[in-house]
């Protein structure tokens, strides 16, 4: 015996056709209500002037730093700074395709602060065998706190694609054995 085939009339096809045609309507509506609500009650999130982004930096004002002049900041003069209280904190810019400085070294053991900001456009910031992995957005200042345990060198590689040379953007972090 043949299997049955159940055949749809153009009837019924059509009001399928209409109640899926409706329920899209619906949705559409329901996701305009939802982001004009959200404009109306300001969950959009966006920087306070009070202390956006956490950092207290020269030339970084409410979390935004000028991209294309960074004279008179920390990022006019990239690389390491010894806190002189235990810890440094690591300055790095990134520009397509290298970071600057090209290579950094850090010592091992100690807490490092990274500030990364972008010269141009958007870039990833991620040091193998660590679980840093940060992106670089041109106009705001990234930061975080690592220690790096063991000695030797670490390659970073920019994640985030930005251009033609991207795949040649990398560079080292050196981690150096605390001086006896
Ligand atoms: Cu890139």
């Amino acid at each position: 015996m043949a299997p049955r085939i159940q055949r749809l009339d153009h009837h019924t096809m059509e009001k399928y056709e209409n109640i899926w045609f409706g329920i899209a309507v619906v949705m559409s509506v329901l996701l305009a209500v939802a982001v004009f609500a959200s404009f109306l009650s300001g969950t959009i999130p966006r920087i306070e002037d009070e202390g956006g982004g956490g950092h207290h930096l020269e030339g970084v004002k409410n979390g935004r730093i000028n991209s294309r002049n960074f004279a008179g900041t920390p990022f006019a003069t990239p690389g390491l700074v010894d806190n002189k209280d235990g810890t440094y904190s690591a300055f790095v810019v990134a520009r397509a395709f290298a970071f600057d400085p090209p290579v950094l070294k850090v010592p091992a053991g100690k807490p490092v602060t990274f500030y990364l900001t972008s010269a141009d456009v958007l870039h990833g910031y991620y040091v193998e065998k660590t679980n840093v992995n940060a992106t670089v957005v041109p106009g705001q200042v990234a930061s975080f706190t690592t220690t790096f345990r063991s000695p030797g060198p670490l390659n970073i590689v920019c994640d985030e694609y930005c251009g033609v040379g991207h795949h040649n953007m990398l560079n080292k972090i050196i981690v150096e054995a605390p001086q006896p």
